[in-house]
């Protein structure tokens, strides 16, 4: 059997095999031409005559930059013109008998408009950091676009962040204000999010002087005097004109979870920011007119941003915004969700397919999912047993795959495949997007040819990239760009194979060396998870006397399966036949839940401390979904 995935033959598309050949080789060899193109996919104030004026060493980065325009008017007033009554957004609720929310364009204007005056009434001007912590609503999309209409600077906060974490987003940007809603709800849970803005700002040194809360549950909570405001005491309906910003004029900043040190505000900046996300969201998601687009991330991570609010809202899209999480009030619940609102694409995280996959396929085809044309991923690497349980049973084996992998720090999609023009290859994210210069290279630098595994860097720069981390420059060249000289280094090891299509195998922080043979840690993973009985797996390494590294494996089981020995026998001699006898794994320690951030991604700096036994120093383990599963991980360590 072939590893490729034929896509199927589509009547419409965005962009055929010859068009992605044409396109791309163009984009390298007359970027600034390629991209002005491109530009003029958003309405400018000034156009700009100037692409990309970029160096590597030093670090300066800029496109666009004698261009003016606003993002907000580019998502939301541009559309009055011809698509004032085509639905904006879709909200649906956490609980399934709640009311949905539909807004027009017409509608979603007003509302922005709305907030854009509450915004200016609390004193907020051109220039100022917003620091959003909103559930998954309407309101958190428009928050984000009305900062960007007066000039703004949104620093949107997962709502799952405790207040400690909070606090340092709002000082570490010396933000002074904030908008939140009383609470937010995800499956059972009602989120306080008032009471946790209320901890970080009086607990901690901030400068807050105006919080802006959005009613949403109606839950009772404190107010304080001359500092918070109901946004619909502050909302009016009065004119409130879209700020001319310069391109290069910050539009955001977006802190990540950092496996080291304090978290890094990543900023970026509107133009290039803009024609990147309105770009790709055209080719990659291959939007069509009549498409109902559905992308499950939260607005507090990139995804969201890129995925939820700018890149469908500058392309005129409908789509569905989601307020709950894909196992409430069932297992069924994303696929109940496709079928009500039709969703035509739908892009999510393998960790909710992986954790969907061991509920079994009922809970998919009780589902109506005829609506789907195309689905995509995003987050992590996807094993390819996923991949094809989201291919096969989900899409029905109809609907193409796109595996998009890219960064915080690069603003939207960098290597995919794209939907009418590509094979698909499960587990490769693909090829190249229009401009993406990706380079493997060996730990001293060296450029790799052909077939190759290495470090992925990216040699030259793209519009969506971010241009610092905000207040810290040094350490935006010190962590990007001096590992190898003169590139972007993504900190991912990567695979091409003879076709040209990228695999990323994880962070090369997870690489384990054992007998002097590297290993993906995302490889013996995905040979676990090929056993039957097994739903994740994350691999680490831990010192071993004779190999160097040992490979120790945490695996979970399909819900009621419980480890044994002859299980573990059975996963050892699965990775042998998989991968070779070299990738055995030493100890299999077999628990019920695997460490993870709020966003998904598995924390294997905790996995790898346990696994070395070193629980003295696991550091922060604040970001943790479930932090008590720690001390069942080192009660539960599997020692030789
Ligand atoms: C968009 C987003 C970035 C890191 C990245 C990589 C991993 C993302 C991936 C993928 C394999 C994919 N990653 N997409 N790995 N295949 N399709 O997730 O941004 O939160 O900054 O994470 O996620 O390791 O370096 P961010």
């Amino acid at each position: 059997m072939s590893e490729f995935v034929q896509p199927p033959q589509s009547t419409v598309t965005n962009c055929t095999a010859q068009d992605y050949e044409a396109a791309y080789a163009r984009s390298l060899s007359d970027p600034d031409v390629f991209w002005l193109e491109h530009a003029q996919r958003l309405d400018w104030i000034t156009p700009p005559t100037k692409g990309g004026e970029w160096s590597y060493d030093p670090v300066e980065i800029a496109w666009f930059a004698d261009g003016t325009l606003n993002l907000c008017h580019n998502a939301v007033d541009r559309h009055l013109a011809d698509k004032a009554d085509k639905t904006a957004l879709i909200f649906e609720p956490n609980d399934p008998d709640g009311e949905v929310r539909t807004l027009t364009y017409a509608q979603l204007h007003a509302e922005v408009v709305r907030m854009a005056n509450a915004l200016k009434a609390m004193g907020v001007t051109r220039g100022a950091r917003v620091t959003l912590y909103m559930p998954m609503v309407v309101e958190g999309v428009v928050a984000m676009l009305a900062c960007a209409r007066i000039g703004a600077v949104h620093s949107v906060v997962f709502g799952g962040f405790s207040p400690e974490a909070l606090a340092g987003r709002i000082i570490d940007c010396d933000s002074e204000f904030v908008i939140t809603a009383d609470e937010g709800r995800r499956g059972n849970k009602p989120i306080p999010l008032k009471v946790s803005v209320d901890a970080a700002v009086d607990e901690h040194d901030t400068r807050v002087k105006g919080v802006l809360v959005v009613k949403h549950t109606g839950a009772d909570v404190a107010m304080k005097d001359g500092r918070d405001h109901w946004y619909a005491d502050l909302a009016s309906d009065g004119d409130c004109p879209c700020e001319p910003m310069n391109a290069e004029d910050p539009l955001f900043i977006l802190y990540t979870s950092g496996s080291t040190g304090k978290p890094k505000g990543l900023l970026h900046t509107t133009g290039g920011y803009g024609v990147w996300t309105a770009t790709t969201f055209h080719y990659v998601f291959d939007h069509q007119p009549d498409d109902i687009f559905w992308c499950s991330a939260d607005i507090g991570w990139i995804t969201g941003h890129s995925y939820v609010t700018y890149g469908p809202l500058l392309n005129g899209a409908s789509q569905v915004i989601f307020e709950g999480v894909p196992n409430y009030p069932d297992h069924g619940r994303f696929w109940q969700v496709v079928e009500k609102h039709k969703v035509s694409i739908f892009y999510t995280a393998p960790t909710a397919i992986r954790a969907l996959m061991r509920e079994g396929d009922d809970f998919v085809t009780a589902h109506d999912r005829s609506s789907l044309r195309l689905l995509g991923t995003v987050g992590e690497p996807i094993n390819p047993e996923a991949w094809r349980w989201y291919h096969r049973v989900v899409g029905e084996g109809r609907c193409p795959v796109v595996d998009t992998w890219w960064q915080t720090e690069t603003g939207g999609v960098m290597l995919t495949t794209l939907p009418g023009a590509h094979a698909m290859k499960p587990g490769s994210a693909g090829l190249p997007f229009f401009g993406v210069q990706p380079q493997l290279v060996d730990a001293e630098g060296q450029m790799l040819e052909g077939a190759a595994e290495g470090n992925l860097c990216i040699t030259s720069s793209w519009p969506g990239q971010a241009r610092t981390i905000y207040g810290d420059h040094d350490r935006f060249v010190q962590t990007y760009f001096s590992t190898y000289k003169g590139k972007y280094f993504t900190s991912d090891g990567c695979q091409r194979d003879a076709q040209g299509y990228y695999r990323i195998t994880g962070r090369v922080d997870d690489v384990i060396n054992v007998s002097g043979h590297r290993m993906g840690t995302a490889e013996v993973e995905s040979a676990l998870v090929l056993h039957p009985k097994v739903s994740e797996a994350a691999v680490v390494a831990f010192p071993h006397d004779i190999k160097g590294q040992g490979i120790y494996c945490y695996v979970t089981l399909n819900a009621g399966l419980e480890g044994s020995d002859d299980l573990a026998a059975e996963l050892r001699q699965q990775v042998r036949k998989e991968i070779g006898p070299v990738a055995t794994p030493d100890r299999i320690h077999f628990t019920d839940d695997l460490p993870k951030t709020r966003s998904g991604k598995i924390m294997r700096r905790i996995l790898r401390k346990i696994a070395e036994n070193d629980h003295g120093s696991l550091g922060d383990t604040s970001t943790l979904a479930d932090p008590s599963l720690v001390d069942r991980l080192i009660e539960g360590r599997v020692d030789g």
